[in-house]
């Protein structure tokens, strides 16, 4: 056999072996590349013999052009297979269920305090809000609560380290001093709710060190009780979704207000069910703004009145919802979250069409 046949008969066994297009292509370089065993015959192709030369050049001219046929066909053949095994790898099953959503939930705080801005929102009241952080004035003095008055002991407070000469401060123990900030920084008519976070040192079963509240307060002229009691029923009945829920109004006391009064809806103290049941429970504290506190914001209580009301956001959200423990509110548990949590996609609007 010639050594243009043997040339031949192995550059078509390797491209019959190649397994894969990079394997076909190593081939194609030893044999037709530019040291390739073919092209360094035709290279030498001058030192063969004239009479000769023609006819091996046209051998080798054959062979180059067999193999380049043969290389593209088993190119094309290694290419089809190699996207065939591809595809089955990368295979998608389309009828295989969703993985598990991944979307957090808002906290039954938020979501509470989000429908009182709605439901409040809809009588014209506006949210302020106000720092954490107060003086001791805006969160007791102003509030008719002077040092030593023993209605400082009810609150437990937080105390912030003292500087010589700075107004001695506090962690809010209320969210009344906003309104307190409200009323120093424009002039009524003033119409707002103040949602937030307040402080007491209390923590046990039904109290945690940090808690929230939701006051209103209006200031206009000619205010008076019966707009206070419409303000606080027609909250009630919306926020709870109950048209018909009672509503009890008790004398009470308070310093920042004068007359005062305790509120409680109407529920079956055995089932916990609002709305019915002849039993009575205290869900809010109202009055009239005491006259000392409108004068301390250098507001004249000849000319301005008003009502302010306050209650606690953990409560009413555990009483609408039927949450047994007030402890696992700030234990941030992902399960916990899952269950009582509310779906950011589901926006509130429950207070739409509740009316008495
Ligand atoms: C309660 C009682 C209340 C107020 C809060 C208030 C604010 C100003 C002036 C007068 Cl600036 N009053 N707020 C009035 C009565 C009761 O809260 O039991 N809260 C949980």
């Amino acid at each position: 056999m010639s050594d243009v046949d043997e040339l031949k008969t192995g550059a078509l066994a390797a491209v019959t072996a190649a397994s894969d297009v990079r394997a076909l292509e190593a081939v194609r370089v030893a044999v037709l590349g530019k040291s390739g065993t073919l092209t360094q015959l035709l290279k030498e192709l001058g030192k063969t013999a004239p009479e000769e030369r023609r006819a091996r050049g046209a051998a080798l001219n054959a062979v180059k052009d067999l193999v380049a046929t043969a290389l593209e066909a088993r190119r094309v053949v290694l290419e089809a297979e190699e996207l065939a095994a591809r595809l089955m790898a990368e295979r998608m099953d389309v009828s295989l269920p969703p993985p598990p959503d991944a979307f957090g939930t808002i906290h039954p705080i938020s979501r509470t305090m989000e429908e009182m801005a709605a439901i409040f929102g809809a009588m014209g009241f506006a949210v302020a809000e106000g720092p954490d952080i107060e003086t001791d004035w805006h969160n007791f003095s102003a509030l008719n609560i002077p040092a030593h008055h023993p209605a400082r002991d009810d609150h437990d407070t937080f105390y912030l380290p003292g500087t010589a000469g700075a107004p001695s401060r506090v962690l809010r123990t209320h969210t009344s001093p906003v309104q307190i900030r409200t009323m120093l920084g424009q002039e009524p008519p003033i119409r707002v709710i103040v949602p937030g976070r307040t402080f007491r040192s209390d923590h046990d079963a039904t109290h945690s060190p940090m808690f929230h509240q939701c006051e209103a307060l209006v200031i206009e002229q000619g205010i008076t009780l019966a707009h206070l009691k419409g303000c606080v029923i027609d909250f009630l009945r919306a926020y709870f979704g109950i048209g018909n829920l009672p509503v009890r109004f008790r004398a009470s006391y308070f310093p920042f207000t004068e007359p005062s009064m305790e509120i409680d809806i109407g529920w079956n103290r055995r089932t916990g069910e609002l709305g019915a049941g002849g039993d009575w429970l205290e869900i809010l504290g109202s009055g009239m703004v005491h006259p000392k506190v409108l004068a301390n914001v250098g507001l004249d209580p000849r000319v301005w009145q008003g009502f302010a009301f306050g209650m606690g956001v953990e409560r009413v959200t555990m009483l609408k919802y039927g949450m047994p423990d007030l402890r696992p509110f700030f234990d941030s548990d992902i399960r916990w979250l899952k269950h009582y949590g509310f779906s950011a996609l589901a926006p509130y609007m429950a207070h739409e069409g509740v009316s008495a």
